[in-house]
């Protein structure tokens, strides 16, 4: 049965708060859904989600219960949250085990460190699109290919190799169980699938469609609405 309404999610159209909504609907919780769309040119959020956190980015999930109202943000945190509150053990590793550090490892990474090579390319990549001056236009790729070369394509290599190696090794990210690490590594696999740089690494492979098979998956996309990866 469904706990009473008191989670509502402010919710970015293409965004990491499609976690949020994953990790909700995997334990089954009642929640209310308030939809901000981002400005189609700059992508931004609206300013009106800094009326809910002042960093005015989405995810943010509020929480109001026993006399307090809490405003989360930052989706690692958030999950870690929704999954201590009222996840009754489910969707985390026992507190102590071996796959509890692994657990607690993946949701930092996603966003500690997977992200940013991939934010560089996408900024990097928005850089060369820009309308500039023909005579400028070759400079702004070179500084593009440069920094990529340099920053962002080996790290994302390293890292998508190393995932592939824990997959190898077992079917989910924290060991034999389907924890919210696995959601909240989502993000940056999918992103990183969705520009081609996931290559024939299989186990990654098989692993992100064992992802999108779940119910719940396919619910919280039904929820969100649309979900395209090539924003940041
Ligand atoms: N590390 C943060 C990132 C939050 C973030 O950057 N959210 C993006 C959407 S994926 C956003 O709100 N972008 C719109 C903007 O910055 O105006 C998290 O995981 O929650």
């Amino acid at each position: 049965m469904k706990m009473a309404a008191m989670l509502t999610l402010h919710h970015l159209n293409n965004s990491r708060s499609q976690r949020v909504l994953w990790v909700l609907e995997e334990l089954d919780l009642k929640y209310e859904i308030r939809r901000y769309e981002r400005d189609p040119k700059t992508l931004r959020a609206p300013s009106s989600l800094t009326h809910i956190h002042p960093l005015g980015k989405s995810p943010i999930l509020e929480d109001a219960r026993d006399g307090r109202r809490d405003v989360l943000a930052e989706s690692g945190a958030i999950l870690e949250y929704v999954v201590e509150t009222y996840g009754q053990g489910r969707l985390r590793p026992q507190a102590g085990s071996p796959e509890a550090l692994k657990y607690r490892f993946w949701l930092h990474f996603a966003e500690g460190s997977m992200m940013s090579p991939i934010l560089i390319r996408l900024i990097m990549g928005q850089v060369e699109k820009a309308p500039l001056p023909f005579f400028v236009k070759p400079i702004a790729k070179k500084i593009s290919q440069t920094v990529q070369e340099k920053a962002s394509t080996p790290e994302i290599k390293r890292q998508l190799d190393f995932v592939e190696t824990e997959l190898q090794k077992t079917p989910w990210l924290a060991g034999e169980a389907f924890t919210a690490a696995d959601i909240q590594m989502s993000f940056p696999l999918e992103a990183a699938q969705a520009r081609g740089l996931v290559g024939e690494r299989r186990a990654i492979k098989g692993y992100l469609d064992q992802l999108r098979m779940r119910p719940a998956y396919q619910r919280a996309l039904q929820a969100g609405g649309p979900y395209d990866l090539n924003y940041g």
